[in-house]
């Protein structure tokens, strides 16, 4: 009925002025997205590729100098068309200038990024907490091995002395002793982080010098907010620093909190096939997708999709069985550890329940669109939130708020629902036949498996393939899509343009569902797309050349990753010495201005695509790149175009090779011991 009354209202609209919609081919460079936009535009239900069409942003805000920080804004000052000649005299009511507002801006979006991730491992962390209390019996310690591993970071002790003699301490005594130290983290009233000293001692030796290493996580996030209201600080460089602090407590804190006690409750992911994008939807299936970011109940509901007597529920309703897919990064978190395949990317989401197929929508947090109601409510779909600070307004969602306590109750009652709801499917349902095999489910512990091999279980042969030449150097390349930009172009090209040139791409978040679309993340990949010494290197270990390391805070794998490599030797002795580069080509979230500035903090050259919401203040966004690369190593930049946008990664990876004296090794040259610690000299 909904589905009838949608359609005439829009048959009424058309024939008054035809509504102004997006070009489904200028939209996206995928098919499959291109075929649902089409279909969306059939039935008259708008998405977001038409709203980018009737709706321009606005340029001030695009230039990052509209300040709205008090009641005497918004006190807006452009960019003048030409640029600024002679001194820049442009203030807001209370004097502010363009380089204070931009530094407002920008870090007030580190926060917004930092609190996201966060918050998410806080989440996480009180999970762990119940578990090591025995408050929750629905979860478990999956994997002692990686709690045996970070313990040390928490210096949390794993063996004890007994009579003299050393023995292993008991795993529940270190599960408490970890917990606690870990929500600690969040609050506590003296020192810095844990983790800090994760990073290699040369970085750790900068941020101390620079007065940037985190006290504690929400205490950085809450300073932002202190410092860039009205009549605070009001200096670009000091307000960065903070920024820098905050941003620092997201990547070594946050971020990197939530990926490991995450591994520790869920298991840490293991190299695994799938597939990726609409196309894994099941016409003849229950279809439920789960979206958002935190896995502790997308967990639940994979095993409850798995339960017999589940299967056997959908069976009685006339399905064949139940298909559970994923968005954004909920669907990576799941993808990585049990292989279910992600149907969509962000900007795809609408168009999932335009498929008519999908029974129930589960969303958690972050980059969940409110319009899924608006398009749920055109469609049998039962659009369910679980999470108590994530709630929507419109009347058709559900809302199961999910509890720890009892999780599987809350997942069963969840997958129960939409089998139910399989028989009020309309008749026309339209899933796009595109979908794309995937080998996912690469981590830290992984890489090192595949290329040191259990006998030496380091980074070694990555390195010395680096040194080589064979592989060129390291790029992550992470992030969103952007309803300003055609959608999963620039991840594309970037991505291909890298393991043309022999750059090994290590990838996260959309970007990674956009790469498993296009069939990069296969080993076959390799021969098809990469230079020659990358295929050789991909061919013979038998990994894909761009490896999916999950989620969006999963990006503390990239960093940890590339700890691994300095401590591997022979590629000096920062993050900012190796040749490697970070990229996000169409980002759009507040999270993405964090992950990039921790990137920057860490010594990694970082530049993103679409732009960047500095421009409007040449002096501050000069800083960021200029400034910064003299303290850290690393630096902001911004291309839009693609393959500049590469070639440009490309250039600094091969500048900091000269710097390293390898760059004229193409020829493959076997190291020793003695050569290695030659170069390490
Ligand atoms: Fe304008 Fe200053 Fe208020 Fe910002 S804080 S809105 S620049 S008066
Ligand atoms: S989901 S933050 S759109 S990567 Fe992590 Fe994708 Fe960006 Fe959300």
């Amino acid at each position: 009925m909904a589905e009838e009354k949608k359609l005439k209202v829009v048959k009424v609209a058309k024939a008054e002025k035809a509504p102004k919609v997006a070009n489904a081919v200028e939209a996206s460079i995928d098919k499959a997205t291109q075929e649902m936009i089409l279909r969306a535009q059939e039935l008259g239900i708008e998405t977001v590729f038409d709203r980018a069409v009737t709706m321009k942003p606005c340029n001030i805000g695009m230039q990052g100098t509209c300040c709205k920080n008090c009641a005497m804004g918004p006190c807006r000052l452009p960019l003048p068309k030409g640029g600024i000649e002679g001194e820049d005299t442009r203030k807001g009511l209370c004097g502010a200038t363009a380089n204070t507002i931009a530094a407002r801006n920008f870090i007030r979006m580190v926060a917004g990024g930092a609190a996201a991730h966060s918050d998410h491992g806080r989440c996480v962390a009180e999970v762990f907490m119940s578990v090591a209390r025995k408050e929750s019996h629905d979860y478990q310690i999956k994997d002692p091995d990686k709690l045996l591993r970070i313990a040390p970071h928490f210096d949390v002790a794993t063996t004890v002395e007994v009579d003299g003699e050393v023995k292993d301490r008991e795993l529940d005594e270190i599960v408490l002793e970890v917990a606690e130290k870990a929500l600690g983290e969040w609050g506590k009233a003296e020192g810095e982080l844990y983790y800090l000293k994760r990073a290699p001692e040369a970085l750790y030796e900068k941020w101390k010098k620079y007065g940037v290493l985190p006290r504690n996580i929400d205490r950085e996030i809450v300073e932002i907010m202190h410092r860039t209201h009205m009549g605070v600080d009001q200096d670009y460089k000091n307000l960065i620093k903070q920024g820098t602090r905050a941003a620092i407590a997201d990547g070594w804190g946050g971020s990197m909190l939530a990926t490991d006690l995450q591994d520790v409750l869920f298991g840490k992911p293991y190299p695994i096939q799938s597939e990726a994008n609409l196309g894994v939807m099941k016409e003849d299936h229950v279809n439920i997708i789960v979206h958002g970011h935190e896995p502790v109940l997308s967990e639940m509901i994979v095993a409850a999709v798995q339960s017999k007597e589940m299967v056997e529920y959908a069976k009685s309703k006339g399905a064949k069985g139940i298909q559970l897919s994923g968005i954004c990064c909920t669907a990576n978190e799941i993808l990585q550890r049990h292989g279910i395949p992600p149907a969509a990317t962000f900007l795809q989401q609408e168009l999932a329940i335009i498929t008519g197929a999908c029974d129930a929508m589960v969303v958690d947090i972050q980059c969940i669109f409110q319009n899924l109601a608006n398009v749920a409510k055109c469609f049998h779909t039962k659009l369910i939130t679980t999470h108590p600070i994530a709630k929507m307004e419109q009347d058709n969602v559900i809302h199961i708020e999910f509890d720890e306590h009892h999780a599987m109750e809350d997942a069963t009652r969840i997958v129960k629902m939409a089998i139910d709801n399989f028989g009020n499917r309309g008749a026309e349902v339209m899933i796009p036949r595109h979908k794309s095999s995937q080998v996912a489910g690469f981590g830290v512990e992984s890489i090192e498996y595949h290329l040191g091999g259990t006998f030496r279980g380091t980074f070694y042969t990555l390195n010395d393939n680096i040194i080589n030449g064979r592989i060129r150097g390291i790029a992550g390349v992470v992030g969103c899509n952007n309803a300003r930009t055609r959608h999963n172009e620039a991840h594309i090209q970037v991505v291909k343009e890298l393991i043309k040139n022999d750059v090994i791409v290590l990838t996260t978040g959309c970007n990674g569902i956009a790469c498993a679309m296009e069939g990069l993340l296969t080993p076959e990949a390799a021969a098809v797309y990469c230079g020659p010494g990358l295929a050789e290197v991909c061919e013979t270990v038998g990994i894909p050349p761009v490896l999916h390391l999950g989620s969006c805070v999963d990006n503390s794998r990239i960093l940890l990753a590339a700890t691994e490599v300095v401590k591997a030797g022979g590629l000096g002795k920062d993050i900012s010495d190796l040749p490697a580069a970070g990229s996000a080509p169409e980002w759009m979230s507040e999270k993405a201005i964090s992950i990039g500035h921790y990137f920057v903090s860490s010594g990694v050259y970082t530049i993103f695509g679409y732009m960047m919401p500095t421009s409007g203040a040449p002096v501050f966004h000069d800083y960021l790149s200029k400034e910064l690369e003299k303290m850290y190593g690393g630096m902001w930049d911004l291309e839009p175009d693609p393959i500049k946008h590469a070639q440009k990664m490309i250039a600094h990876i091969d500048k900091k090779r000269v710097a390293l004296g390898i760059d004229k090794a193409r020829e493959r040259v076997l190291m020793d011991m003695a050569d290695r610690q030659a170069l390490e000299a």
